[in-house]
């Protein structure tokens, strides 16, 4: 079966799934389309995504969805960001694709999706005997500093040390050995409507934080439009929480990548990780509308 046919956004999809529909793409689209694997997992999985190409000399746009395996609308957002830029009829959408190099990644932690669909829908973490550990507490940057746990029991465990975890460990390493051509990085999560910045230790401005926030924001004004959804934006300690050794700040500081955001996606907490099906298109539509106004704006930055 072909599974170009068997995925929509009218419904949530398994790992499988969304594997066979990435390998069906890079068969329909063999000049444009290839298989990236961006690491592997603690039970020997694969962290398989797909880069959208039309040709060489590109900056990068690396998209990576599904480090926490409850958040099912973010592997759902990434895919339909990846069936626009290969579908779209819009010309917007197309000129963006074909202006950069696109590195996409719906699942980064396959076990533990896996394991939300099987056996526990508000799983979090990566499948680590007994409790698993925490992926966005694990990257090596002020790693276990503030707003992680050492408690394996808990949701926010920052696992034995700074990249413990084979998921973290071999996706920095394959992020590390592209990173000079990364313009923008875009991570999902869910929920609360937020899009952040680094970093998660300090309310302190840093980096380009003046420039981060604005192009920010207007995505935002961009995302709202449609449905009048009203995202914050703000760095992560002062929009949502301290938080430490989360993939976007270890991006920005150690990998110097321009432009750096996290979603928190649909919706404000009335059905939060558990989002109904039927908010899975208005959250893709809008955010595909604030993405077309960031990849403008990365442009020219
Ligand atoms: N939110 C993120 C979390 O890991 C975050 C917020 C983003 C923290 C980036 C640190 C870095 O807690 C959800 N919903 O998981
Ligand atoms: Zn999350």
């Amino acid at each position: 079966r072909n599974n170009l046919e068997s995925m929509d956004w009218e419904n949530y999809h398994d790992l499988d799934a969304i594997n066979a529909w990435m390998d069906d793409l890079a068969k329909e689209y063999p000049s444009i389309v290839s298989i990236i694997i961006g690491g592997s997992t603690f039970e020997g999985r694969q962290i398989k995504g797909l880069k959208i190409s039309h040709g060489s000399g590109r900056r990068i746009v690396f998209l990576e969805g599904g480090i926490h395996a409850r958040e099912w609308i973010s592997p759902a957002t990434v895919t339909y960001i990846t069936n626009e830029l290969l579908n779209s009829t819009d010309e917007e959408t197309m000129a963006a694709a074909r202006d950069f190099d696109w590195y996409i990644f719906p699942v980064t932690n396959p076990d533990g999706y896996i394991y939300s669909h099987s056996t526990n829908r508000m799983w979090r973490k990566n499948r680590r005997p007994e409790h698993g550990v925490d992926l966005n507490r694990n990257w090596n940057n002020n790693w276990l500093v503030v707003g992680a746990s050492t408690d394996e029991t808990r949701d926010d465990y920052a696992g034995l040390g700074p990249f413990s975890e084979p998921e973290t460990r071999t996706f920095s390493t394959y992020l590390a050995s592209i990173s000079d051509k990364i313009d923008l990085y875009l991570s999902f999560h869910s929920y609360g409507h937020l899009l952040l910045i680094p970093f998660g230790n300090t309310t302190e401005p840093l980096a380009n934080y003046d420039d981060a926030i604005s192009i920010g924001r207007r995505a935002m004004g961009a995302l709202s439009v449609r449905y009048g959804t009203q995202y914050k934006t703000g760095n992560i300690a002062e929009a949502i929480y301290l938080a430490t050794g989360g993939s976007i700040d270890w991006i920005k500081e150690s990998l110097k990548i321009p432009l750096v955001y996290c979603y928190e996606l649909r919706d404000n907490g009335t059905y939060g990780f558990v989002l109904p099906p039927s908010e899975i298109m208005p959250n893709n539509l809008e955010v595909m509308d604030s993405l077309l106004d960031l990849i403008m704006q990365a442009k020219r930055f």
